[in-house]
């Protein structure tokens, strides 16, 4: 099936609802406190796999066909500019198991290697989605549906496990303009939980692999699809299902615009504890629009310390899904678009990450408080317990830390641990600090210091050396 020859969803569209006044707020507060850092231009990387690099070890990534690989306009292209692929089609359901229980992984191998050789990053696409499904489960339903589903997760994911960097665990469970609701699918109706007993299979598969859910028309922030997303990351966050990112495919057009508020939605998002990922940018549009919508797609990533990379879907024009459109960075000759040039450029420039948010959002009437908790603790202390988790680079690295309470719960908590000579912290997220190098403290914020019993919450920090070898203690009252 061609999405070419069907009407695009994407341009049905929810409209934005009444929070624009907050969303404006929490903007200017974030672009307020953005500061501009310029590499000479002497130094300045050429490729823009090698500036995304050099922002905090982002990856500037392509969708590729395995077809094209023998196009050597197009190779040339990808291997010099790229260090990221996302197959485009080759890792769907219809083309990794096409006969039930029977796998076919040639295609996509073809373009694993082709990034593994060359040490780029790979994410899967994609282990659970509604479409591109082959026929034998089209018309399956039911727990034969849910055990099949299961199934193809754990034998996709295991066969090529500890060669993604990240999996679109699940593709596109949420409707347009229905308020929020889940998308009917086959799917769907084995069962609302569909989508986190995906999320465990792809864990126990791949316990390396980061996991994401990834959708579309979930740009703006204001939008009942974001709004809906959310919770159900938040939800995710707060059971403990295993969800460590989410993908914004970001396909911009007329229809579809950039939304103002995108750096809104990434930092929000991101402040849930989870990566966040710009996985099928394009833009249509040419020249000069064209190039000023990219450069703030990447300025917004290169804003939130947890927009780990970029993809564009595809790499010329003419590879595109929306050829017409003329959305992505090269021409069909390989030659440099306008929109290439703001892309590097940005890149090379680099917004400095600014504090994520300290409060979640709220205001939204579609979004239920985060604070306080639904179950507050009736008495604590029953002692709370910390781990973190780090994501490295040279130089530097995020750290996020999780809170969870013991038998009745907290009140209060203070997380206490010790840096490794040289580290220093350079800010924290839903947290308050103490020290910024040797012990460090982080006691509660006023919205995140109860937490029901056996539950938990997250904070976060970000810190220049290295912050290998942490182990934080945790004390509640
Ligand atoms: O680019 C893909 C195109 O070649 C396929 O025909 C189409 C079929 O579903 O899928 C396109 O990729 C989609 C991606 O898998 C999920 N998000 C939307 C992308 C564009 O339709």
């Amino acid at each position: 099936m061609s999405d070419k020859t069907v009407p695009d969803p994407r341009r049905l569209l929810a409209r934005p609802g009444p929070r624009a006044a907050l969303v404006s707020l929490a903007v200017g507060i974030l672009t307020a406190g953005a500061a501009l850092t310029f590499a000479s231009s002497a130094n300045a990387a050429t490729t823009l796999g090698a500036s995304a690099a050099e922002r905090g070890g982002r990856y500037f990534g392509a969708a590729v066909a395995a077809s094209k690989l023998s196009d050597s306009v197009y190779t040339t292209v990808l291997n010099r500019e790229f260090n990221q692929i996302t197959p485009e089609n080759e890792m769907k359901i219809d083309a990794t198991e096409p006969q039930q229980n029977q796998f076919n992984f040639t295609n996509a191998d073809r373009i694993v290697n082709h990034a593994t050789s060359r040490g780029w990053k790979v994410r899967g696409h994609t282990l659970a989605w509604h479409s591109q499904q082959p026929g034998w489960m089209q018309n399956m339903s039911g727990t034969a549906l849910r055990s099949a589903m299961l199934n193809h997760v754990t034998r996709v994911a295991g066969y090529y496990a500890g060669k993604i960097d990240s999996w679109d665990v699940v593709n596109e469970a949420y409707a347009d303009g229905n308020g929020g609701a889940r998308r009917d699918s086959n799917l769907q109706r084995t069962g609302n939980d569909w989508i986190e007993a995906a999320f465990r299979a792809a864990r126990t598969a791949d316990p390396n692999a980061k996991l994401c859910y990834n959708d579309y028309n979930t740009d703006n922030w204001t939008w009942d699809k974001t709004q809906a997303v959310y919770r159900m990351v938040q939800d995710f966050k707060q059971r403990g299902v295993p969800i460590d990112c989410v993908g914004f495919q970001s396909h911009f057009n007329s229809g579809s615009p950039y939304p103002s508020n995108y750096r809104t939605t990434l930092s929000s998002f991101a402040a849930l504890g989870v990566d966040v990922q710009i996985t099928e940018l394009d833009i249509e549009g040419s020249g000069t629009t064209q190039a000023n919508t990219y450069r703030n797609v990447v300025n917004d990533c290169l804003a939130v310390a947890r927009c780990s990379g970029i993809t564009t879907w595809g790499v010329r024009d003419c590879d595109s899904w929306r050829s017409g459109g003329t959305p992505l960075l090269f021409e069909c000759n390989g030659n440099k678009k306008p929109a290439y040039d703001a892309t590097l450029s940005a890149l090379n420039n680099g917004v400095t990450p600014t504090n994520p948010p300290t409060t979640p959002p709220t205001g939204n009437p579609t979004n239920p408080p985060t604070t306080p908790p639904t179950t507050p603790p009736t008495q604590g202390p029953g002692g709370c317990s910390a781990t973190v988790s780090l994501n490295s680079w040279t130089g530097g690295f995020v750290a996020t830390v999780r809170v969870t309470a013991g038998s009745s719960g907290t009140n209060a908590w203070s997380v206490g641990m010790t840096l490794p000579s040289g580290a220093t912290v350079t800010n924290a997220w839903n947290a308050n600090r103490s020290g910024n190098s040797g012990a460090v403290t982080f006691t509660n914020v006023s919205y995140n210091g109860r937490i029901a019993a056996g539950q938990s919450t997250e904070f976060g920090f970000q810190g220049t050396g290295s912050g290998t070898g942490m182990s934080p203690t945790c004390s509640a009252s």
